[in-house]
């Protein structure tokens, strides 16, 4: 690690401060060119305790940048990870408040719920369909704290991956009964669609960014724990959303969800 204890909680600090108060900043990384992957994980665990000592919980956990689609719009190349507490869950069909998130856009993902612990490292798409309980739509909305979502991937960790809210909702699909890399999905904005997609974008297979996921933690030491509910990443590009805006992700065979930014 580069990046001593005092810095690592002043950068939390400055994170969490920006999603609190609505504001953006620049990427750290313009202050701390030299941090490493250690010190980028480590502001996002210092988030995640400040949350915790707050009284929040978390409640999934995310992959992201898993699409190509998704890589080129960031002008990235590697996945990233995440967490989600309990103040980001929207029930399905329901409201988001505008005037809490900066520049929030929505991503159309396969959520995944698990039955059965998942430790890397050497877990594979097979383990995770072993260990998945049932798959359904999910919105993702995410909202980095970078000035016009510019960033590079150590800035973006440590902001916990731009997360801010999710929905979802449908018809929970048993993985036997679904081919995920196959599955088609249309999201719609105020009853337009506005982007298409099937599984396959997210790593040649959605259960690929939760095997990700459990490696990328067993090499920390750490696991998914049964019972976890995970977003696999964004299918297409994100969209921009506004105050106002309605918007529905439909999975084939796993019925829809939506969500309403008020
Ligand atoms: O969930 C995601 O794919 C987002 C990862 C962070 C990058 C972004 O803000 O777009
Ligand atoms: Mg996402």
């Amino acid at each position: 690690m580069k990046l001593d204890i005092q810095t690592i909680a002043a950068l939390a600090e400055r994170l969490e401060n920006c999603q609190l108060r609505q504001q953006d900043t620049t990427k750290i990384t313009d202050d701390y060119p030299d941090m490493d992957w250690d010190d980028a994980y480590a502001i996002q665990d210092e988030i995640r305790r400040r949350k915790l000592a707050r009284g929040n919980r978390v409640i999934g956990l995310k992959a992201g940048l898993t699409s190509h689609a998704k890589m080129k719009q960031m002008g990235v190349s590697t996945p990233v990870f995440g967490f989600m507490t309990d103040d980001y869950a929207v029930p399905d069909g329901g409201e988001c408040k505008f005037s809490d998130l900066i520049h929030p856009k929505v991503e159309p993902e396969i959520a995944f719920v698990t039955k059965a612990e998942l430790r890397g490292p050497g877990c594979h798409i097979g383990s995770v369909l072993a260990a998945t309980d049932f798959v359904l739509p999910g919105i993702e909305v995410i909202d980095s704290r970078y000035r016009d979502f510019k960033f590079d991937l150590k800035s973006v960790v440590a902001d916990n991956t731009s997360a801010a809210r999710f929905v979802v909702g449908g018809q929970p699909m048993c993985v036997a009964g679904v081919d995920l890399r196959t599955v088609g999905i249309v999201m719609e904005k105020n009853g337009q669609p506005v982007a298409f997609g099937a599984g396959a974008a997210v790593l040649g297979h959605p259960a690929a960014a939760i095997a990700a996921l459990a490696n990328h933690l067993g090499a920390r030491g750490e696991c998914i724990p049964a019972g976890s509910l995970i977003l696999s990443g964004g299918i297409t590009e994100a969209v921009s959303v506004q105050a106002g805006d309605n918007v529905t992700l439909r999975v084939q065979s796993m019925g829809s969800t939506s969500i309403r930014f008020v």
